[in-house]
């Protein structure tokens, strides 16, 4: 790589190792990227966590084409354009049938950011604007944003950044090795951590507490699946007390467990759904918060010709956004990718649980197409150990992602066996030299 380096202050990124022995992604189709040297590298990140069908899907690349030349922006605020309304019943077609409003944001961390305040303001224009604490998780990720910072529970993410959203508190996190390590899919304990929310309510008072946000798998705080039981708990306490339950799932949205959202996985309907990444396949930044209908109907009063909620962003429902989430949800249609996990979760898990009993293993965890394997760190040095193994992977032609001492995968949707004995087998070599 020829060209300057220095000015591209690298978001998430090891900057000045990086800058060293640069990893430079020149193309990508279907399964793989190529680097800029010309070498291919099996993608088992989905890019990072988004490009569900694969890369360079020519219905997208296409409708993305054909939307820049027809209508490159329409101004989202009193006006629009015709491929909003429609990539917003396809959304809603896919989430639970009680969150069909759909409001469009260009990220995770904007869904993230909108769906507090909906809550907030959900209360208020009930008259309920005591509600104003927000509960997040231990460990939770939600973006990068005050509010998602704020409600999440990554420790790095949080301490540089001062007092962050005041009233805001967070129940425990769902990760018990001592119990359920090595668990093939959801673990078997732990349902009752969902009442440390009970906990929060008697120390509050639940008619201060406006939402309860969490991930129902954690992907980006090392993959923690949720016990049994647990997300129906977390549920059953929302409503005893009139809290709204906001799922993210900017990860597990758009077939990662094998069903559209993991609220049809995991049989537990939230009063919002945050969304991201899969939506466009990543091709075009795009976020969405689905909201159950009587939210969204709460705020509709007043004079007609008022807006009834101040919030929105120049490029919501941006229209090559639309265009490439209309040519996704298309694609993962004809291709059946969003129950496809179904059919290789059985064969991922084996090929991953046969890691167990390598040097410094010490958890496999794992969902649909989802899994995490967690390495004993190396000595005084926090997530190196991990990190050797990503360097060693990505020299043998396979991408993977860490957090901590956690290796993570989440293939494209369209992962064949093959591709999975390759991941398995490099990540086996890899963790072997790791020793
Ligand atoms: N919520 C969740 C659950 C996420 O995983 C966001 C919100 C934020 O989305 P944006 O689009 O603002 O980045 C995310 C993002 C990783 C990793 O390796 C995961 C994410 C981002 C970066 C790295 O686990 N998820």
């Amino acid at each position: 790589m020829s060209q300057p380096l220095d000015a591209y202050w690298m978001p998430f990124t090891a900057n000045r190792q990086f800058k060293k022995s640069p990893r430079i992604l020149a193309k990508a189709s279907g399964m793989h990227f190529w680097t800029d040297d010309g070498r291919q590298i099996l993608d088992t990140i989905a890019g990072l966590w988004c490009v569900n069908a694969g890369h360079a899907r020519p219905k997208i690349v296409q409708a993305i084409a054909e939307q820049a030349a027809q209508l490159d922006y329409a101004p989202p605020f009193q006006m629009a354009h015709p491929k909003a309304f429609a990539l917003a019943e396809r959304v809603a077609a896919l989430t639970p049938a009680e969150l069909n409003k759909v409001f469009f944001t260009n990220s995770g961390s904007e869904s993230v950011d909108t769906a507090l305040k909906i809550a907030l303001a959900y209360h208020r224009v009930r008259g309920e604007g005591h509600r104003t604490r927000l509960i997040g998780r231990e460990r939770g990720y939600h973006g990068v944003n005050f509010g998602g910072i704020s409600v999440g529970g990554m420790v790095a993410n949080r301490k540089m950044f001062g007092a962050m959203l005041a009233g805001v508190d967070h129940i425990r996190h769902t990760h018990d090795p001592a119990r359920n390590s090595y668990t093939v899919g959801q673990p078997e304990h732990g349902a009752e951590f969902a009442d440390d929310l009970e906990r929060l309510c008697a120390l509050h008072d639940p008619s201060t507490i406006a939402a309860v946000i969490v991930e129902p798998v954690a992907g980006s705080t090392g993959v923690l699946i949720p016990p049994k039981g647990y997300l129906n708990r977390l549920r059953e306490i929302c409503d005893r007390h009139g809290i709204l339950l906001i799922f993210d799932e900017v990860i597990t949205g758009f077939g990662r467990t094998g069903q559209p959202f993991a609220a049809q996985t995991f049989g537990v309907t939230p009063d919002m759904i945050l969304m991201a990444k899969g939506l466009t396949n990543g091709c075009v930044p795009m976020g969405a918060v689905a909201v159950r209908q009587s939210i969204h109907d709460a705020f509709m009063t007043g004079p007609e010709h008022l807006i009834e909620f101040f919030h929105g962003y120049t490029y919501s429902s941006h229209p090559l956004a639309c265009a490439a989430g209309l040519a996704t949800l298309e694609t993962y249609a004809d291709e059946g990718l969003l129950t496809r996990a179904q059919q290789l979760q059985g064969y991922f898990a084996e090929a991953l649980h046969s890691l167990r009993g390598l040097p410094n293993v010490i958890d496999i965890r794992n969902i649909g197409l989802v899994g995490g394997v967690e390495l004993a760190p190396l000595p005084g040095e926090p997530a190196k150990r991990a990190f050797n193994v990503f360097l060693d992977c990505y020299d043998k032609g396979v991408l993977i992602r860490t957090t901590g001492d956690t290796l993570a995968f989440s293939p494209p949707l369209i992962i064949e066996r093959a591709q999975i004995d390759q991941l398995i087998d490099t990540v086996r070599g890899a963790i072997g030299r790791a020793a």
